[in-house]
């Protein structure tokens, strides 16, 4: 409990304000320079795969126009900038030679926000594998895991000496589970559990490669942490009773993955869960996966109310009303509480001690510029309360260190293409105009307050 913060405190000094995106969704120039085909770029074309089979060969064209991009940025004040590197631009086979055009390109866009005064945070995948690794298997296959060692060595090296701030992977689940077993996002298919488990182990390996390239080669200073988009709930009351089932819940939930990289390797629980279906894991495996990291990020976009089930005995998971409250994508409902309780919960179960949250915001259709303005109020709204929520956490004595908004501008929102929109800055997409919504000048205004009421 930090008992000097009061509701209307300042966040503290140290504490990082800044947007987020990520290459595939913003770049565009999907074939320049060299890249190499995206299993994204694949499955695009594939007929029924993306809302009205839009593409991401233009995207917003921040390949061509990042100056201009950072400089509105500096315009509202934002300091702290999360992108993605496209790993087809640096191989665009996934793996052989180096193109070094990719590597150029990514210094020119670094030395802009250098300019600018923004200080970048890398992931260094966030889904555009490249499509010559998915012909040999993709995330299935353990060679992808040497070819991402490869890739990582390589970006490091390349960038550290501007790069301090590294994030090894995006949301594991988003291309294992529901890439390779739902079959929603790329490369679309539809493999049976234990195939789906191998991804998942195959992933965190490369997660350990990632954390122990930037100790290897990021040079002083350099900082590593996995950005997971845990499970997240919400007790239903906060009484001692439906806390200690929520973190249950938590707990079970997350074992595969937060409960590995933290050296718990894979629990008894999941384990039993999964039987036969559990994957393959060689010696050494767990040393690299639980690897230590500097910070945990987390996308926090939703969550599930639990509460204690009948008799005091374990968890009761709540279906939602279907009134409930939603942003216009359908997974997306509105409980800005989950910040509180996915940042508590990781310090308190896994002794985390810098959380940053990586990813935070809310999609809609149909945002019109009208004389020349964005009253995105259901954004602002939102904002406002998912930032009440980490400094509620900040005051309860969690280290929530810093918040990214994503996105910084309307993108490619994968399978459900250009139609829907998660920026604070309106993108026209006929002649890739950028209008500032109204959430960003009230996000600009916290950010240069530092204070949210
Ligand atoms: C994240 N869910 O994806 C990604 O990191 C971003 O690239 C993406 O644009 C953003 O959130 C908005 O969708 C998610 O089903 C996709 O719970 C799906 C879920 C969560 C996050």
């Amino acid at each position: 409990m930090n008992n000097n913060i009061t509701y209307s405190s300042p966040f503290p000094p140290s504490f990082v304000f800044g947007v987020a995106a990520a290459s595939a969704q913003i770049e565009g120039a999907a074939f320049t320079d060299g890249k190499g085909e995206s299993i994204w770029d694949r499955f695009c074309r594939i007929p029924g795969k993306v809302a009205h089979g839009d593409t991401l060969d233009t995207a917003v064209d921040h390949y061509h126009r990042f100056d201009e991009d950072f400089a509105l940025m500096a315009s509202l004040g934002v300091k702290h900038y999360r992108l993605s590197i496209a790993w087809p631009r640096i191989y665009p086979n996934g793996d052989g030679d180096i193109n070094q055009a990719g590597i150029d390109f990514y210094r020119r866009l670094l030395d802009s926000m250098a300019r600018h005064g923004i200080t970048p945070w890398v992931t260094l995948f966030h889904w555009d594998l490249p499509q010559a690794l998915e012909d040999r298997g993709g995330w299935t296959s353990r060679e992808t895991v040497d070819a991402f060692a490869r890739y990582a060595d390589t970006v490091v090296k390349a960038l550290g000496d501007v790069v301090k701030n590294w994030i090894t992977l995006n949301e594991i689940r988003c291309f294992t589970v529901l890439a390779y077993g739902v079959g929603l996002k790329a490369p679309g298919r539809k493999e049976s559990a234990a195939v789906v488990n191998q991804t998942y182990h195959h992933a965190l390996l490369a997660h350990g490669h990632a954390v122990r390239a930037v100790r290897e080669f990021g040079g002083p200073g350099a900082r590593v942490g996995l950005t997971d988009n845990c499970d997240v709930c919400v007790p239903v009351t906060e009484t001692p009773e439906d806390i200690a089932a929520a973190k249950a819940w938590f707990l079970e939930k997350n074992a595969h993955i937060l409960g590995a990289i933290h050296g718990r390797g894979y629990s008894k629980d999941y384990l039993d869960r999964v039987g036969a279906d559990a994957p393959t894991v060689q010696a050494g495996d767990f040393e690299l996966i639980s690897l230590p990291t500097d910070f945990l990020g987390l996308n926090i976009y939703t969550a599930t109310y639990v509460r204690a089930g009948h008799n005091g005995q374990g968890y009761e998971a709540l279906a939602l009303p279907p009134n409930y409250p939603r942003a216009d994508s359908t997974w997306l409902n509105l409980v800005p509480q989950a910040i509180y309780w996915a940042s508590r919960m990781c310090h308190e179960l896994y002794g985390h001690a810098s959380i940053y949250i990586t990813e935070n915001g809310c999609g809609y259709n149909d945002e019109q510029v009208v004389n020349g303005e964005v009253i995105d109020l259901h954004r602002r709204d939102y904002v406002r309360n998912h930032l009440r929520e980490a400094h509620r956490a900040i005051a309860d004595g969690v280290p929530v260190d810093g918040y990214f908004l994503w996105s910084f501008i309307d993108n490619f929102e994968w399978e459900d293409g250009y139609e829907r929109r998660f920026g604070i800055v309106h993108c026209d997409y006929q002649t890739l105009q950028r209008t500032p919504k109204l959430s960003a000048r009230y996000y600009a205004h916290v950010m240069r307050t530092r204070t949210v009421v």
